[in-house]
This record gives C-alpha cells, structure tokens and sequence, in this order.
C-alpha cells in the first residue's frame, strides 16, 4: 500500500476524494504528517487519473487555521474549549434532558450532506441517531434527491434501487437539468464526464442536454435545448406520448400498467408541453423518436428536474421513458449496479407517507420529514414541539428554503448540539460543537456512492495521515455519543440501572464500539462478490468488478416482483401537473433557478484559497432582454421572492433563457471563520433566504428551489 520513494519519510498513498459522488483515485505524497501533493490515480478502474480542481483542497481544508480541531462549548455567549470528556457528557446530558422534559419528538436531528461521504458518519452516526427515537429526522436528501429515492421504491420496490445511465457503452445520452461538467455528476458515480461524454460521441453515440441554462456541459453535448423551469414533466410525458402513439411498444412480462400510462399521457400532447415549456413541438417529437430508434438509449435527470414542484413526476416520466423504449436494464440504455455492499439489506425501502408532520402535515419518507417543514416545527407551540437539535455536517441555515426563518428559530432552541469542524451559520447556534476528523486523516469506504458506480468497483482507503493530536473521528465522537447518551437517557437509581442494563440498549451501544473498518470487512464477506478485506486492503487503487449487468426481474424488491408502471401514488402529483398545463404561468413573471461550479462545494470548502481562485461566481445571471424591461444593468440589484429580497450583482448573459434568472446557493457567510463572504474575497449572498419553504414537489415534499417566483429591482451602484 505505502511505497517508500528515494527520499526517505516521503510516500506516496493510494487513497480517494470524497468530496463530491465521482470518489476519484488519488495518489498522495505525503511527508511525514504533511501532504506534499495530491494527484490523480492511473490506476483507479473508475476515475482513470480523473481529478478536479478540489482534490488539492484536501489539503487545505487539513491544514486549514480556522478548522475546529477541539470541542468548542458556548458559554455565555462566548466559545469555550474544552476535554472530550466534557464536551461528550454535557452533550449527552442536554440532549437526554431535553427528551426528559418534553418525549422524545422533541429532539431533532439534520444529518447533512458530507454524512453519505463520510464511512464513520454512516456506519455510527445513523445509528447514534436512532438511539435518540425521535420522529423528527431531517436530511439534505429532502433539498436534493428525494424524487428519486421516492420513486424508486414505487417502482422497483427499494429506494437504493437506482437504475444507471451505462455511460460508456450508450450511444444516445438525453439529459435533463444536470450539469456534471461542474458537479461531475450526482446519483450517478462516474468521474471524468467530460472524458466518458466525449467518448459517446467519438463512438458514433449523440449527447443531448434540456436545461434552461447553456451550461458547461452545453459545450460536450450535441444539441442543447432551453426550457422553462418547473416543466420537464409535461415534456417527458410528451415524448412517451409521441412513442406509444407513433412506435410498437413490446414490454416484459414483469411491466404492468401500459394502459394506464396511456390515459396518463393523453393530455400531453407535444403542442400542450410547448406552450408550458417552450421547447417547440417539433422538438419534442423529434427528440421521442430518436430516443426511441436509438440502438441503446439512456435517459437521465438530476436537480434540477428533482428540487422543482413536478420533481417526483419527472423521475417517474424519465424512469417510463427508459422502461417503454426497452432501456432498463440492457447494455447501453440504465442499469442496476451490483455494488460489493448490498445497500438493499442495510437500509429501509422506504416508504411515502406512513406519517405526516405536526405543523403542516406534509409525508414522511422513511424515517424522514422533509427539511423545508424544520423551522415550523421549532416555533410552533405544542406536543412535539421540537426544543433541542444535533446537526451533523450540515449547514441548514444556507442550504434550506427560508434559512433565515431557520436561523431565527435555532436560536430559541433549549439545546444545540453539532458535530462539524467549521463554526458555521448553522453551528454557530449549537451549545456544543464537536469537531471530528478532515477527509484524509480517517478511513473510508463509500458505501453510497460505490451503489450508483457506473461500473462496479470496491475500495477501502486507510487513512492517509495521522489525526492531529487530540483530535477524533465521527465514528469515534458517535461511539462516545452513544455511551454518554444511554448513561442519561436511562437516569439515575435503580430504576435507571435497570434500563440501562436492557439488553437492545447495551446491543446499540455495542454496535457503536465496533469500528467502522471491521463492519465494512464483515459487509464486503457477506455481499455478492464475498470479497476478503485482505483482497481489497491488498488492491488501494480499488477492486474492478467488471461493468454493470444487464437485467431487471431479478433485481425488483416489489410485490411479487411486478413493475407497476403507474404508482397510484402519483394521482394528485398528476392532477396538480394538468391544471398547470392547462394554465401556464403569465408571461412576464421572472422565475428563479440555480447552479453549482466547479470551484465550488455547496455551502463549505471556500476557505481554501487556491480552491476559489479566479473571477467571483455569485452573480445573478439574467437575459438582456430582461435586463432592458425592468431597467437593470450589470451591478447592483435587489433580489425579490414571497419570502425576503437579497441583495445581489447582475451579470447579463445570453446563455439563459428569457425570463429565468440564476443564483448559485452556499454564499452569504456572516460568520467570522469562513473567508469567503465575510472577507471581500469571495462576496454575494443566500438565495436560501428568498427560497420558499411553502412551495414544494407536490408528492415527496422535496424543496421546488427550481422555478421560485422572483422580482429584480435595479439599486444605484455604491
Ligand atoms: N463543484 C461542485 N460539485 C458538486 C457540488 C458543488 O456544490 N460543487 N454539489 C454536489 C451536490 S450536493 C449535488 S446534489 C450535485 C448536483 O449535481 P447536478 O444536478 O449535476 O448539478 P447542478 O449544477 O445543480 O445542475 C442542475 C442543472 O439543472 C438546471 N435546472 C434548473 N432548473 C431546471 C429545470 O426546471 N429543468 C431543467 N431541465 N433544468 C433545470 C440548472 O440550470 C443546472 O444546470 O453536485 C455535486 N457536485
Ligand atoms: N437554493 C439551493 N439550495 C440548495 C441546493 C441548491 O441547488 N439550491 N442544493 C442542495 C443540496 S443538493 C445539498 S446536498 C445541500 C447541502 O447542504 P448541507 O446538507 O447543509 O451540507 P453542506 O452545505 O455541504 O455543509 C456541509 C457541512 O459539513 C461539514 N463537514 C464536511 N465534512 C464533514 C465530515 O466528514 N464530518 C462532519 N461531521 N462534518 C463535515 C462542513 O464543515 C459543513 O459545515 O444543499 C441544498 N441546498
Ligand atoms: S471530481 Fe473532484 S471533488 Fe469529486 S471526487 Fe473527483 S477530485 Fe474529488
Ligand atoms: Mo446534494
């Protein structure tokens, strides 16, 4: 694993970035305890050499001077540090009083997006947080992916069951609202896009891309199409109109519901979905039957037709799709990974609906509320009231619809506990913070995103180098959680004694002393390929497990292993998408969408300077045309939704379409101890302060960040 190179105490370590789902192979050279360089791994059977430019802020955010590297405790206003030991125990306590005084609902959990990239996050954190056995558990996924995971329980019968773009044997690529050239690709673990689309076009294969925005994936597609945001689902369901009434449709015997699907399309002609979307009727047809004629085809979608109001529609649209043109699960067209962990047996199917939220009633998913109904739930008064919170490695109050109304809230919380290594604006709320381990100081296996690879692969990085002194890891910080934790919970005398001594309670705080490296080997034996650690320790670059396999039946987890084409559970989601069609929007409203960048990582990483390096990126893209009716020019301007106004910087462009403005989300520090934002280096604000908790996919509950109503008002230039 560890070559030693000449100069002797410098090696270089085989190992993979976490920071985004392509989980690159890296090669790190590593001095001692200080990371020389940090390259792309050759030999790595999925990236290929493939880096960004964040890999080398891994080294930055080690080295970082405002990282956290003690436990910080709030006292009286001011941060104290303070022992593990303290830190730990007062943590646990607040916690189990909290739930003491006012039952277990009153404690909520945020588990935040780097949790799915961090193994001891995983492997301890999810279940320090059933320890807790509240109801009210909240995840980025409800700002993000929901749509996905919703519909691939009613569908395929489990929310992991996520079929696969086979990116490098398709020749037709047709994708909606997903930019991997800047995100390098999400729900789908395939590093190096630029290379694999390109590749699909050197094979005589056509890549096409549907967003409002000409984006940099644009430049490695063959034919861009702009659209109006919120309707992709009209557009979708036309092209399946246009198949089944112009083509023969033969399904497999497992497929049910084609009739219905029928009547589902009907009212979507092509010429209805253009007056909603824009996109000509021409198109539309075109685009259909080109996918259906297409030797292998592949349709895939990502945020931006999931955090819109029809999201859930538009996973199921783009799942039919694929289904009835004879693409799911063959060569070319989606497919099921078969991942060395079988994510099916760790994780619930997940389930829409088994139970509503307090305040406004909206479905759970899983175990899960969506996160756009947090803040009511702090300030509603009640049974169930929320009055305590952890976060872990999330920041809410940035990344949520209405993060002011959420920071306003956290601040009358009784107890706040996170566990994150930045004070941040959602941090800064916590009583305690306790601050684990930087991506190459601990072991990792992504056990997600290994389970979307576009090819099948296992791989287990050592940490690269030592923890700091006194620092420990997430596992560890949830292992001690967990003791502390069930010490209070149970109380004091006898009667908590014997709590204490329950046998399910002493197993979860068991569980929690096993570390992460030995659940992963234990995993990695009883998975599909029966791998041995040895084998996998023994291969750092990663273990190749050959290209993803065709075939579905054997892989659906439905009753009966049917694939009903056609959820009920869609019928008002369906209703709501008609009376939209039949009543587009006005024409001169201003809608509002977002956008990632390559030097960007959601709300974090923008201390590392060489990370952020360049022009700023937090303008407010917006149409001249637009620009000229409402008098604004590039500069100042005032930013308006329902919910609050932002102030912000236009950058006139031509590469949107007319009534659509863009805001990237993750701006807006106001906290001491991230540069960007509260130095001028890198400025601009929050669009989660204009974002609206109120609208949302109608079905799942997922954030509709997409297609937000908005108003720009021109301000003098300062
Ligand atoms: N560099 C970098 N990489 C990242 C991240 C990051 O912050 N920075 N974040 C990571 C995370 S958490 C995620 S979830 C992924 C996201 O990965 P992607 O989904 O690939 O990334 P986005 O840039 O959000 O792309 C969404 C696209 O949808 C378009 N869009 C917006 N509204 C609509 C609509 O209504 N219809 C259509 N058709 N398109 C629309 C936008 O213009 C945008 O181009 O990226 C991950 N990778
Ligand atoms: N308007 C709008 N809002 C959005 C989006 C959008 O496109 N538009 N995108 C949404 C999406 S897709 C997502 S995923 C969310 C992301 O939003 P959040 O879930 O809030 O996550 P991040 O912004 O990535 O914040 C990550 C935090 O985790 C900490 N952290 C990093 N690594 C670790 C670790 O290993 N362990 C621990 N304990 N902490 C760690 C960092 O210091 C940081 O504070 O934002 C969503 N919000
Ligand atoms: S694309 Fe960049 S951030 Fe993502 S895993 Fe690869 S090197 Fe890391
Ligand atoms: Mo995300």
């Amino acid at each position: 694993m560890k070559q030693l190179s000449a100069a002797a105490g410098v090696r270089t370590v085989r190992s993979a970035c976490n920071l985004c789902e392509a989980i690159c192979g890296i090669e790190v050279t590593v001095a001692g305890d200080e990371i020389r360089s940090i390259r792309g791994d050759a030999a790595d059977p999925l990236s290929r050499g493939h880096v960004c430019p964040k890999s080398v802020a891994l080294a930055d955010l080690r080295n970082d001077p405002d990282r956290l590297r003690r436990p910080l405790r709030k006292v009286d206003g001011e941060w104290v540090e303070i022992s593990w030991a303290e830190a730990i125990d007062a943590a646990a306590a607040g916690l189990a009083m909290v739930r003491a005084r006012n039952g277990a609902d009153s404690v909520a959990v945020y588990l935040g997006n780097p949790v799915s990239h961090s193994l001891g996050a995983m492997t301890h954190g999810l279940p320090f947080t059933e320890m807790l056995g509240t109801h009210n558990h909240f995840v980025a996924t409800s700002v993000d992916q929901l749509p996905h995971h919703v519909i691939s329980t009613l569908l395929y019968g489990h929310q992991i069951l996520l079929p696969e773009p086979d990116l490098d044997r398709t020749r037709h690529l047709l994708i909606f609202g997903a930019n991997p050239r800047a995100s390098n690709g999400s729900m789908m673990t395939a590093p190096d896009m630029g290379r694999r689309l390109r590749e699909i076009q050197e094979r005589g294969g056509r890549v096409t891309l549907v967003d409002p925005r000409r984006t940099e994936t644009a430049d490695y597609a063959d034919e861009h199409i702009f659209i109006r945001p919120g309707t992709d689902a009209a557009v979708l369901l036309a092209m399946i109109h246009v198949i089944l009434r112009d083509r023969p449709i033969q399904l497999p015997s497992y497929v049910e519901g084609v009739d219905q699907l029928k009547s589902a399309v009907e009212p979507f002609t092509p010429e209805a979905a253009c007056a909603f979307s824009s996109v000509p009727a021409a198109t539309i047809e075109r685009l259909a039957l080109a996918f259906a004629d297409a030797d292998a085809a592949a349709c895939y979608g990502r945020m931006g037709v999931s955090t819109q109001r029809h999201g859930t529609l538009c996973h199921w649209a783009i799942q039919a799709l694929n289904i009835v043109t004879g693409n799911l699960g063959r060569a070319g067209g989606t497919m099921f990974t078969d991942p060395a962990v079988d994510l099916t047996r760790l994780l619930g199917r997940g389930g829409l609906g088994k139970r509503h939220s307090r305040v406004r009633g909206l479905p759970s998913f899983g175990n899960e509320f969506p996160v756009a109904a947090l803040a009511e739930e702090i300030t509603t008064p009640g049974t169930g009231q929320i009055r305590a919170m952890l976060t872990v490695a999330g920041n809410p109050v940035l990344s949520t619809p209405d993060g002011t109304a959420l920071d306003k809230a956290l601040e009358g919380l009784d107890f706040m506990v996170a566990v994150d290594f930045y004070l941040n604006e959602t941090t800064r709320h916590a009583d305690i913070i306790l601050p684990p381990t930087t991506q190459l100081e601990r072991d990792q296996y992504d056990l997600i995103f290994r389970a979307f690879g576009v090819r099948n692969t296992a791989k287990y990085s050592p940490a690269v180098v030592p923890k700091p002194v006194g620092a420990r890891h997430d596992w560890e910080i949830f292992r001690d959680l967990g003791a502390a934790y069930h010490r209070h919970n149970a109380g004091l005398g006898w009667r908590g004694l014997l709590r204490r001594l329950q046998p399910a309670a002493l197993a979860a705080v068991g569980r929690l002393r096993v570390p992460p490296r030995h659940l992963v080997a234990l995993l990695l034996r009883i998975g599909p390929y029966r791998l041995s650690m040895r084998k996998v320790l023994g291969t750092p670059s990663g273990v190749d497990l050959g290209p993803l396999q065709p075939g579905v039946e054997h892989r659906l987890r439905t009753p009966g292993r049917v694939l009903r084409l056609v959820p009920e559970e869609l019928g008002t989601g369906l209703d709501e998408l008609r009376k939209d069609l039949a009543a587009p929007a006005a024409g001169h409203n201003l809608t509002l969408i977002g956008r990632r960048h390559l030097r960007t990582n959601n709300s974090w990483m923008h201390n590392s300077a060489r990370l952020v390096a360049g022009p700023d990126r937090h303008h407010l893209l917006m149409h001249p045309v637009d620009a000229a009716r409402l008098g604004v020019s590039n500069g100042p301007a005032l930013l308006r939704s329902r919910v609050g106004a932002v102030r912000v910087d236009v950058q006139q462009t031509t590469d949107i379409i007319e009534g659509t403005v863009s805001l990237p989300h993750g701006y807006g520090h106001t906290v001491d101890g991230i540069r960007m934002g509260t130095a001028s280096q890198v400025p601009g604000a929050s669009v989660n302060d204009i974002t609206d908790p109120q609208r949302l996919d109608t079905i799942s509950g997922n954030a509709a960040f997409s297609g937000t109503p908005v108003t720009v008002e021109p301000l003098p230039s300062s």
